[in-house]
């Protein structure tokens, strides 16, 4: 490989860009080596020039023996390369035949939140544009929607961590709930006080032995807590009165609820000692400066977006959203989780965050795009939704998958891969054969990360420049490219889908202008300069200068996004989890991360160093479980839910609540985690209750090979 133009960026030590996962995305420099690349991380504020193993060892995708490299066409049941234009002309004619037959919400779109924002916006203009179907979701439904809609209902935007990470350092208090930093975002542990951390985890993970205080409870009780918590804070005399008369509306009727949420009565359901909840209380209103923040465990439920609902209340009545120093956040997951949902590739959603059920948003989005306003489809299904009926009479007989491999991903996942089996043709673009792109009728291989160019938007919504540092392997194109490919194919005109990004971001600005989300300020010329634009960066000049406008780090310090610019407080009833444990199936499954994969493993497991470090899923439980179903450690177990079962060895922790078993769902086939997961979707984000199912557990296989583990 060599370097290439745009790597005229790079220092004398390689190109600064950042790293292909998760959202806080580290600075690192990309070096061209030997026809592969070395990366080492740089000095950038949400890594303070730390990485993560898999940052460390990104590189080694670049070049795997797993990379892609020729579009595939299944001939005769198996995939067979093909050129480009023929791989492009079996999904053009495909495509057309089946959206003449049975009309455009016959083909569906599935996005990820790890695309660049380019790629994000360029699906969903494609999906409304070139195929006009309404049927178009992406994975971030399953990642932090639950938080994003609370936060639009408390805020009025939803700008996920409204605050720049680097400001934690002047925390003396922060409510961790439901988030274990120290395997999915190590350098952000940095960020964290020594003193007057809380988590808020039903296991002990590595982010719960730092703790000052870990409160274990039950998996799907949280919001019980949330409010028991909130009680002590009022009836112990730290209600912020203030700030809630000046700042807040709703507080009355929520408290109508919220009165009778005792300690105690919080403990008997989650089992956290009331006296500890006090504690909790107290900790936080005796803190100059405090955070609560929130991550999957406690809003991947189907009441997620009450739950987190309740830690916002709770935030409120403490005084902290919209103070220096102080506040609620949410860790956004994927790379680009915060700027994949902004600009259009949801469901019911229009670039700058706007709806796609506004007149008004319609006709402005509609007039960037030149086509009439009435030709853009209403507002399709959710992701799981949108899976749940692939192939049956009423949903899309073609898929079209860019950025998610949801066999291994999706809940209820034996039954998304039988719906996936029933299309009538699947596409999918991906760096490696994905499980889903085993599946597929045609793999159309992509570029990756270091390979091009395209902006993210980190967990504290600043936009970030991921530069070009190496030239691609001969044969894969960009998803910008496959895109206008069969965009032309599909009877639009060329310019309509540019395939430069810069071009893309040029378009997306104009999209987003005036939108929530509003980033036509940002150029990638500043990006460049590296001027840290936190959204909305509107364009001309600030609010405090005649300067371009800087962007807005802590959106809520005057007001909040509402017309009043208060905060609401939202009234929430406690329900427990969608499917709770019984006789049959007696035992709470829990499912979540660990550090050396990443989400359903399609790249980490191709990397040997990350496959050696973590190379098979495992059920981790109390001894006291174990023993109480015949278990030792290393024995397979089989753990049944009502979806499905999964055969894994057993380790064992006595950190671990009884009750609980904890399954990490990075891995393929039979040992797929989500093939127990309960498909409940929250009524108003849609997201899918993955940290909660009750489960049995039966001995499988007892221990041998395994029992050194
Ligand atoms: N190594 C690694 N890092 C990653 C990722 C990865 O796959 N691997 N993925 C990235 C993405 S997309 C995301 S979304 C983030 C996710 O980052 P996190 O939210 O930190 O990750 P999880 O492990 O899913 O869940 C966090 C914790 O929630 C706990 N939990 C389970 N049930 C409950 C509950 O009912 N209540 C509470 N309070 N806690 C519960 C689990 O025990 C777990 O320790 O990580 C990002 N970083
Ligand atoms: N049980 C359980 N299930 C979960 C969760 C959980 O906690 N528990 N967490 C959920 C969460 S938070 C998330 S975010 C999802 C994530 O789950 P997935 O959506 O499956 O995410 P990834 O594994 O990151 O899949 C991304 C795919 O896109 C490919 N890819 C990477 N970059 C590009 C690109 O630029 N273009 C294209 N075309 N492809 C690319 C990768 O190789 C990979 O195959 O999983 C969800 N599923
Ligand atoms: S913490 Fe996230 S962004 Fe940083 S190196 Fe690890 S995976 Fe990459
Ligand atoms: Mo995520």
């Amino acid at each position: 490989m060599t370097v290439t133009a745009a790597a005229t960026t790079a220092t004398s030590t390689g190109a600064a860009t950042h790293c292909p996962y998760c959202a806080l995305q580290c600075g690192m420099r990309v070096t061209p080596a030997g026809g592969s690349a070395t990366v080492e991380p740089r000095q950038f504020p949400t890594n303070g020039g730390g990485m993560c193993q898999k940052g460390w060892t990104s590189a080694a995708l670049l070049t795997s023996p797993a990379r892609l490299t020729t579009p595939l066409v299944r001939v005769d049941g198996e995939l067979t390369p093909a050129t480009w234009d023929d791989a492009l002309d079996v999904v053009a004619t495909r495509l057309h035949d089946i959206r003449e037959r049975r009309g455009a919400d016959a083909v569906g779109l599935f996005g990820g939140g790890g695309l660049t924002n380019e790629k994000c916006y360029a699906l969903g203009k494609f999906a409304r544009v070139a195929l006009g179907t309404s049927q178009i979701d992406y994975n971030g439904r399953f990642c932090m929607s639950s938080a994003a809609a609370a936060g639009s209902k408390a805020f009025g935007m939803d700008r996920g961590m409204p605050f720049p990470v680097t400001d934690l350092a002047e925390a003396d208090a922060v409510l961790l709930v439901g988030s274990n930093p120290a395997e999915t975002m190590p350098p952000f542990v940095q960020h964290l006080p020594s003193d007057g951390l809380v988590v808020v985890d039903p296991r002990r993970t590595p982010t719960a032995e730092r703790a000052e205080l870990h409160l274990q409870p039950a998996p799907g009780t949280d919001m019980a807590l949330a409010l028991g918590i909130l009680h002590a804070v009022v009836a112990d005399g730290h209600l912020d009165q203030a700030y809630v008369d000046s700042r807040t509306v709703g507080f009355v009727e929520m408290w109508r609820v919220v009165a009778s949420w005792w300690p105690e009565r919080a403990e008997r359901i989650t089992g956290v000692a009331a006296a500890d909840q006090r504690k909790v209380a107290a900790t936080l209103a005796a803190a100059n400066n405090a955070y609560v923040l929130t991550a999957r465990g406690t809003e991947q439920h189907a009441n997620g977006v009450d739950t987190v609902s309740a830690w916002i209340n709770l935030a409120l009545a403490l005084g902290l959203p919209g103070r220096p120093g102080s506040g609620y956040g949410c860790l956004t997951g994927q790379g680009n989780g915060q700027g994949g949902r902004e600009h259009g590739q949801k469901a019911d959603q229009l670039p700058g965050y706007r709806k796609l059920d506004d007149p008004a948003a319609r006709e402005y989005v509609a007039g960037v795009w030149g086509v009439d306003p009435d030709s853009l489809p209403r507002p399709g299904r959710s992701a799981y939704e949108l899976l749940d009926v692939l192939g049956t009479e009423t949903g899309p007989q073609a898929l079209l998958v860019f950025g998610s491999n949801p066999v291994v991903s999706a809940p209820r996942a034996g039954h998304v891969a039988e719906r996936l089996e029933s299309l009538d043709f699947l596409v999918v673009a991906d760096i490696v054969l994905s499980e889903t792109a085993a599946m597929a009728d045609v793999v159309l291989p992509v570029t990756q990360w270091a390979e091009e160019t395209g902006t993210m938007t980190n967990l504290e919504g600043r936009i970030l420049l991921r530069t070009k540092a190496i030239d691609p392997p001969d044969g894969v194109r960009s998803d910008l490219d496959v895109l206008h490919g069969l965009a032309v194919r599909l009877g639009q005109p060329s310019e309509r889908f540019p395939t430069d990004p810069e071009e893309v971001f040029t378009e997306l600005r104009e999209a987003s202008r005036g939108g929530v989300a509003d980033y036509s300020g940002v150029t990638y010329q500043r990006l460049r300069d590296g001027e840290a634009l936190h959204w909305p960066v509107p364009s001309g000049p600030g609010p405090h200068s005649d300067e371009a406008h800087p962007g807005t780090p802590r959106p809520f310090l005057e007001r909040f996004h509402h017309p009043d610019g208060r905060a609401r407080f939202t009234s929430v009833t406690y329900n427990g989890p969608a499917e709770p444990v019984d006789v049959d199936y007696p035992l709470i499954a829990t499912t979540g991360r660990l550090l050396a994969q990443y989400q359903s493993g399609a790249q980490t497991r191709a990397i040997d160093e990350l496959r050696a470090a973590a190379p098979e899923a495992f059920v981790e439980m109390h001894p006291d479980t174990a023993e109480r179903y015949g278990l030792t450690v290393g024995d397979i177990v089989r753990v049944v839910s009502r979806r499905g079962e999964v055969e894994a060895p057993v380790r064992l922790t006595s950190a671990s609540r009884q009750d609980t078993v904890f399954l990490p769902f990075h891995f393929p086939g039979a040992q797929r985690a989500n093939l127990l997961t309960n498909p409940a979707l929250d009524p108003v984000s849609r997201m899918p209750e993955f940290k909660v199912c009750a489960v049995r557990l039966e001995l499988a296989e007892r221990s041998g090979v395994h029992v050194d583990r």
